[in-house]
């Protein structure tokens, strides 16, 4: 099965490199940047949760500044889109080059809209929905610390692949450790992964803590009612989201499980970069709008993380 991990940044590297210690998974990882060159000269190291280096030689690497050679086109069994929220149009685009005829996609980045973008692309038969609640950072180019166990959820969308045409992949993913599950309701799945990280990675970025910090009865009600605000208009737009007491154990699951991670949104910010916060808390905003629901939180979160990095 070939395997094509677009966009390597800290999760797409843990993907890459666990799965590439899967028989029967050829891999392609396409990167870019200080990161992506690192991998492509040198190499990939994983710390944290396990040990492992993924040398140049095992895997094909792929630089986004010099291309995808042509002979790749039209190989690709499955393609992992795992960039920044920005990027997603175009790697489903990139995807489109490399998949072949029956070749399926799926979108790991955080926020909402992704799954949509994919479909856009590549048409609903090919898109899975899915999120991963792995957390991981990078401490130095070609290095990627995996500090939280989390799980990858597949699911269906109205028209696309079901569990079947996801079985190799899962199956490979769970030889990964990547702890997949499959769900028959792939919106839900999105909008769970988004309340956690609306909870999360705001109020972690700007307090500039790892998530266990979220723990502190304080921090921890801010961000529980940050994400309630979210549910409201998850409910509005008929999406099925658990209860809110559910919704409180699994961001109390999930920030225990990536306590000493640092959330992305604070990587984003300490290395200068744009963080999601539009395909997160601003998408919840402008939803909630929409709908005619207050989502006051969300909205102070969104402009203060945009102030951050307004001159
Ligand atoms: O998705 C994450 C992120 O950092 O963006 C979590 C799961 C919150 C881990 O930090």
């Amino acid at each position: 099965m070939r395997i094509a991990i677009l966009g390597s940044g800290s999760l797409g590297s843990l993907y890459a490199a666990l799965l590439s210690q899967v028989e029967d998974v050829e891999l392609l990882i396409h990167g870019r940047g200080i990161h992506g060159a690192h991998m492509a000269a040198h190499g990939l190291q994983i710390e944290g949760l396990t040990t492992q280096f993924l040398s140049n030689k095992e895997v094909f690497f792929s630089l986004e500044e010099v291309g995808i050679p042509h002979h790749a086109f039209g190989t690709i069994d499955f393609a992992l889109l795992t960039g920044k929220a920005g990027q997603t149009t175009y790697l489903a685009e990139l995807a489109h080059q490399l998949l072949n005829f029956d070749g399926m996609a799926l979108c790991l980045s955080n926020g909402l809209g992704h799954a949509e973008q994919c479909v856009e692309v590549l048409g609903p038969h090919r898109v899975f929905a899915s999120s991963s609640t792995h957390g991981a950072w990078r401490p130095s180019p070609g290095v990627v610390h995996w500090a939280g166990k989390g799980e990858t959820v597949l699911g269906s969308l109205p028209g696309g692949p079901g569990e079947t045409e996801a079985k190799p992949l899962l199956d490979a993913l769970s030889t990964a450790g990547l702890e997949p599950s499959w769900s028959s309701d792939g919106l839900a799945t999105l909008w769970k992964k988004v309340l956690l990280n609306i909870a999360i990675n705001p109020l972690a970025a700007l307090s500039g803590v790892e998530n266990g910090a979220l723990l502190h009865p304080d921090l921890f009600s801010s961000a529980f009612s940050t994400m309630l605000e979210g549910a409201a208009v998850a409910r509005i737009e008929r999406v099925a989201i658990p209860s809110d007491a559910e919704l409180e154990q699994q961001l109390r699951q999930v920030i225990t499980a990536t306590s000493t991670n640092i959330c992305s949104m604070l990587q984003d910010i300490r290395a200068g970069r744009e963080t999601e916060i539009s395909a997160l808390n601003q998408a919840i905003v402008l939803r909630g709008e929409r709908a005619g629901i207050a989502t006051p939180l969300n909205q102070m979160l969104v402009a203060m993380i945009n102030a951050l990095r307004s001159p």
